[in-house]
């Protein structure tokens, strides 16, 4: 007798086979949706934590439909409330607050999941979710711990301290072997933390202050979401996602329509994979104001930055002088949005100050440890990614990495792979130390480090705290951490989602001082 799972599991693997063609981006018409601003989360009361009242927010995943462009059927997707990406917590710096996340999805999942995958073995759930806000400084129990999913109809509630300076945070889902596929769903929004030092500083704000959350996608003429598969059917996982439908706040080639003011634009990578390289058509200067974990010591002007998945640009745009032009926002060849500068007066538009806020440089004296980290790939017979780890351990390995709370370690990063894979310590924030190009081949045969470069210091985009840093392709990298919080369990991995989810994540404890 079939059980009703394996009905829903037969249903869902027919579904899978006949597949709509795929939908070429470049036949829609660009420019013709206006932008979407993902709306702010409304507070649902209060919930007593430790006798003290604090904000209660309710964020339920569900599915809905919803259109990528104009010229699109409506596109089956899951996400928090019912916008990609969900609401925007707005929140302030040492103002706690707790959010039940509510798992109101559906039984059995629409993207290919891999059983071979360790967490997302045959017996286990298919949906699952749980979920982490990337780059909050939160208490083991309330990070999104990977194993500690749970299935449709469940919840968890956590608590958010928020005891960390402001920055432009993102929650998303984090489920062990499929958060790939979750977030590729749409299981993603932004978390803004701000307070008073940044209030004076009289930045863009309203109207012109605007979330950008980059992605991107295939999709298939249909409308529907489509993830690649490797063609080996128990095997589908793909080491890589680059999908070719850019969304920017979840439309495809949309239109802002903006004044000719000053707008600070709010930039989060949310791919499973591709890194973005921003630039403007006209050459206009981005003034960089903030990287991951919050503002910089003064702006920056760049023509243009690269984000890798996971990583967030706060930048200013003055548009004073492009009344009447079109500009369009691009990432290489990819047009991601237009601009529209209108020829109207502006008010209230905010400024650019020549100094934000101090950011210290951690010395690198203050570092009790040095821990160098391998980042390891593994092919298989066809030359093709099978895996990769870091430090040659898998998820379920004891934990090696235990720095004490409070401690400065300097984590040295050794990448002989050929790829650039963006690094993310849940927790902490740190700072990039510098980069050394080094000899991957002679290291992955004898695992001696022979340089071939001089020190490179930190890009310009780079300076200021980070929560996530790329480890290139044949470089070390060196970041410098203190682990400031909470004594726990919390876990580090790539953030590129189809590593992640093949082991290239372990878990750390932040223990006690001796
Ligand atoms: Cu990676």
């Amino acid at each position: 007798m079939l059980t009703r799972r394996a009905l829903l599991a037969g249903a869902a693997a027919f579904a899978r086979t006949v597949r709509a063609p795929q939908l070429d981006p470049n036949t829609l018409a660009r420019f013709v949706d206006p932008l979407p601003v993902p709306p702010v989360a409304r507070q649902a009361g209060e919930r007593h934590i430790h006798h003290n009242p604090v904000p209660f927010y309710r964020l339920a995943m569900r599915r809905f439909e919803t259109k990528l462009h104009r010229d699109l059927p409506p596109t089956p997707l899951w996400g928090f409330g019912a916008s990609v990406p969900g609401p925007t917590i707005e929140t302030r710096s040492g103002e706690a607050l707790a959010i039940e996340w509510k798992n109101d999805l559906p039984r059995v999942h629409f993207l290919p999941i891999d059983h071979r995958l360790h967490g997302a073995e045959a017996d286990k759930p298919e949906v699952r979710t749980v979920v982490h806000v990337h780059g909050a400084k939160a208490p083991p129990e309330s990070d999104g711990w990977p194993e500690d999913w749970y299935t449709p109809g469940k919840s968890a509630t956590y608590l958010y301290p928020n005891r960390q300076e402001p920055a432009a945070l993102w929650y998303h889902d984090h489920a062990m072997g499929i958060n790939r596929l979750n977030i590729y769903a749409g299981l993603f929004g932004l978390y803004l933390i701000r307070d008073s030092v940044e209030d004076d500083l009289n930045l863009p704000r309203g109207p012109f202050e605007i979330p950008l959350v980059l992605c991107d996608r295939f999709l298939r003429r249909d409308g529907s979401l489509d993830y690649p598969v490797s063609g080996k059917p128990d095997a589908p996982w793909v080491p890589e996602v680059f999908g070719n439908a850019m969304l920017v706040n979840g439309k495809i080639f949309p239109r802002l329509d903006a004044e000719p003011g000053k707008y600070r634009f709010r930039i989060l990578n949310a791919a499973n994979g591709r890194f973005f390289h921003l630039s403007l058509s006209n050459d206009l200067s981005f003034h960089l104001i903030g990287n991951d974990q919050g503002l910089l010591p003064r702006p920056l002007a760049i023509r243009d930055f690269v984000l890798a998945p996971g990583e967030r640009a706060d930048v200013i745009v003055d548009f004073h002088d492009c009344r009447g032009e079109t500009i369009v926002f691009r990432s290489d060849s990819f047009e991601l949005m237009q601009i529209r500068v209108g020829r109207g007066a502006v008010v209230g538009d905010g400024s650019i100050p020549a100094t934000l806020r101090p950011v210290p440089r951690t010395p690198e004296s203050a570092a009790v440890r040095n821990r160098v980290i391998t980042i390891n790939e593994f092919m298989d017979r066809g030359g093709d990614s099978m895996m990769m780890l870091l430090n040659n351990a898998h998820w379920s390995m004891p934990v090696t990495e235990k720095p004490e709370l409070g401690s400065v370690e300097v984590w040295t990063i050794v990448n002989p792979t050929d790829d650039s894979h963006p690094i993310h310590l849940h927790l902490v924030r740190f700072q990039l130390l510098d980069r050394r190009r080094f000899n991957g081949e002679w290291y992955k045969a004898t695992g001696e480090i022979r340089y071939g470069g001089p020190l490179e210091p930190p890009e310009p985009s780079e300076s200021g705290w980070k929560d996530t840093i790329r480890a290139h392709a044949n470089m070390v990298t060196r970041i410098i951490v203190r682990f400031e919080g909470y004594p726990g369990k919390y876990v580090w991995h790539c953030h590129v989602l189809e590593h992640e989810d093949n082991e290239m994540m372990r878990p750390y404890e932040v223990v006690p001082p001796a």
